[in-house]
């Protein structure tokens, strides 16, 4: 088995980044040989530490909406990969570089007289108060390398045209939960199946995988996997992915993502309730 999660509003709580009601399935996760796989809007530098806190330190990862995925040792192949970097990990690109996406965005900021704040505009004070990071969290979620947030501040129509515009630079739009992010072609969706194709080779198994996010750039990865969970969300966006494995949580943020593991798989397999042991 695989579980994909998304952090913000799912496996961390949206305002106070708190995990501690999913603690006791990462543990029995943990135990039981299941990678719990961070995909998520953050950046590469945000989530090193963070997987460190939360024990995922031997699981795989996917940053920023898709573009980055850092590989432990064990997802690693001889023949497809060069060797680790010097934190142990295989970083590989799958998006954009960040330098085309912020020189597209001022183009199409300027052509369309748009009014939006990207995140690199924005000052650390100014994001720290948006976001509820520390002024340190937020310095590393300043350090992007294949997607751009930014704060929309303009009407729907001129949304359109803006994606429109993108689209033709072969860049994506996608809702997160605070920001709209400007990425590459990849997103969630690919990202996993690019790792589940990869576990595959590697293992020689296909795996049965389950999905958990909040968020309307989380749709993809739903649809890529076998049975997925929406967490109830905390800003009101609509998340209906297609999918017939679909759970929808009654709680937010972790205990939500607790009661979605629980559902799909604590009760058809009593060894994996953590309340159980
Ligand atoms: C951004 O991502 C969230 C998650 O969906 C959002 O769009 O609201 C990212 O910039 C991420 O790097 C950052 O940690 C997070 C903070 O809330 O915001
Ligand atoms: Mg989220
Ligand atoms: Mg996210």
């Amino acid at each position: 088995r695989l579980l994909f999660t998304d952090l913000d509003g799912s496996l961390l709580d949206h305002h106070s980044y708190d995990w501690s009601p999913a603690a006791p399935w990462l543990a029995r996760l943990k135990q039981l040989g299941v990678p719990v796989i961070p995909v998520t809007s953050k950046t590469r530098s945000e989530i090193l530490p963070l997987r460190q806190a939360l024990g995922l330190a031997d699981t795989p990862f996917i940053a920023e909406n898709g573009a980055v995925a850092g590989l432990p040792p064990a997802w690693c192949h001889a023949r497809l990969d060069r060797g680790p970097g010097p934190d142990g990990l295989v970083i590989r690109t799958l998006g954009v570089d960040i330098g085309f996406i912020r020189k597209r965005i001022s183009v199409w900021r300027t052509r369309l007289d748009a009014r939006f704040t990207t995140m690199s505009e924005m000052s650390l004070d100014e994001l720290s108060d948006f976001t509820g990071l520390s002024e340190a969290e937020a310095r590393l979620a300043r350090l992007r390398e294949g997607s751009e947030p930014l704060i929309w501040d303009d009407n729907d129509e001129r949304l359109a045209a803006f994606r429109q515009g993108l689209a033709g630079d072969g860049l994506c739009l996608v809702r997160g939960g605070r920001f709209w992010h400007v990425t590459g072609e990849s997103h969630k969706g690919s990202a996993v199946a690019w790792l589940v194709e990869r576990f595959q080779a590697l293992r020689g198994q296909r795996p049965r995988t389950l999905a958990l996010g909040d968020g309307p750039n989380d749709i993809a990865m739903l649809e890529a996997v076998d049975q997925a969970v929406v967490i109830r969300g905390c800003h009101g966006l609509d998340v209906t992915p297609h999918q017939s494995a679909l759970y929808r949580s009654e709680a937010t943020g972790p205990t939500g993502w607790a009661e979605g593991v629980s559902h799909w798989w604590g009760r058809a397999d009593r060894r994996l309730t953590p309340a159980a042991h």
